[in-house]
């Protein structure tokens, strides 16, 4: 059995790209290239398995891959859609691909909650979480599966609603229509299942999720740098969003003056600026961190 670390990932489609950047954020060299099923990681023991997003979660179930990358919208569909369950679960979240399964119909028709929905037809491809989100709610509707082009289904009267992913809502708002419910948010996941690693296998786990916490962690994190008078300092650390204690360093020449450094795990907004700035701090500096190892 090979000890390298096979990955599902999407090979083409809304997921595809990002999971490459997220994993070259890491440090994986690959590339990516022809009809191929397997990419060879150059610089780390991982092959990457480049499939359908439908199939990950599977492919992980049953150990054709170690890890997989998919939209939690799939995993939980798959899930549900498979007999007795499968041995998938979340391992992390990745931030990106994120969008809801909505449950929308025309904007001026009968239906406007899912109050009107009993009796009714919709049309999705995820039959898995609507038919959970109906029984839950004890809704006596019918599910049309459709493989696609979901949005068409009630100008050509094949269902009066549909449910189905939606990230910007244009699509929607194309063909008339609005959402009315969400039924699940979702993101881009990590799937891992139950099974052990081999000891190799377990150590090159260790080193990749170490490296995606610290690219998850550097995407929001900001490294701040800023001038004030020494007596300003408490107040401007309390107002730091997300950081430990600062690194304060004595400016040459003016006793008074000291320079504030500090890494901040959260969103840094203007707001934050301003407040700094009535706080006594002068000449801030807010820039992107790269990499982060804790
Ligand atoms: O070929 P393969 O089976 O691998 O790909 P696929 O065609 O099944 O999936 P793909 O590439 O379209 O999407 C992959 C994953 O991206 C999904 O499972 C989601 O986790 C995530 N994702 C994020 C989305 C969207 N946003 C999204 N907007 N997947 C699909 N859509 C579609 C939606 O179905 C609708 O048709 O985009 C349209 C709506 O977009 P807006 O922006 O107009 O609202
Ligand atoms: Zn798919």
């Amino acid at each position: 059995m090979s000890d390298r670390l096979r990955i599902a990932v999407q090979k083409k489609g809304r997921l595809a790209e990002d999971s490459f950047a997220m994993l070259k954020k890491c440090g994986l060299r690959f590339s990516i290239r022809g009809g191929g099923l397997l990419a060879r990681v150059k610089n780390v023991p991982v092959d990457l398995l480049l499939v359908r997003d439908d199939d990950i979660p599977s492919f992980v179930a049953t150990g054709a891959a170690d890890l997989g990358i998919a939209g939690e919208n799939v995993l939980v569909e798959e899930v549900l859609m498979t007999a007795g369950g499968m041995d998938a679960v979340i391992d992390r979240r990745l931030g990106f691909s994120r969008c809801k399964l909505c449950l929308a119909a025309d904007s001026n028709g009968p239906i406007q909650s899912s109050k009107d929905l009993e009796g009714t037809k919709i049309a999705t491809t995820y039959p898995g979480v609507l038919g959970k989100y109906l029984k839950e709610n004890n809704i006596k509707a019918t599910s049309v599966e459709m493989k696609g082009a979901v949005e068409l289904a009630p100008s050509i009267n094949i269902a009066e609603s549909i449910c189905d992913l939606v990230s910007s809502g244009a699509t929607l708002e194309a063909n008339g229509l609005a959402a009315f419910e969400t039924i699940l948010e979702s993101e881009a996941v990590l799937i891992k299942s139950s099974r052990k690693f081999s000891p190799e296998k377990q150590d090159i786990y260790d080193k990749l999720v170490r490296r995606i916490d610290g690219v998850l962690r550097s995407a929001d994190s900001k490294y701040i740098m800023l001038n004030a008078p020494k007596d300003a300092v408490a107040a401007i650390s309390e107002i730091l969003p997300g950081s430990d204690a600062p690194t304060i360093i004595p400016l040459g020449g003016d006793s008074d003056l000291v320079a504030v450094q500090a890494v901040c795990t959260e969103n840094v907004f203007w707001d934050t600026l301003e407040d700094l700035k009535a706080a006594g701090a002068r000449s801030i500096l807010v820039l992107p961190i790269e990499k982060m190892l804790g």
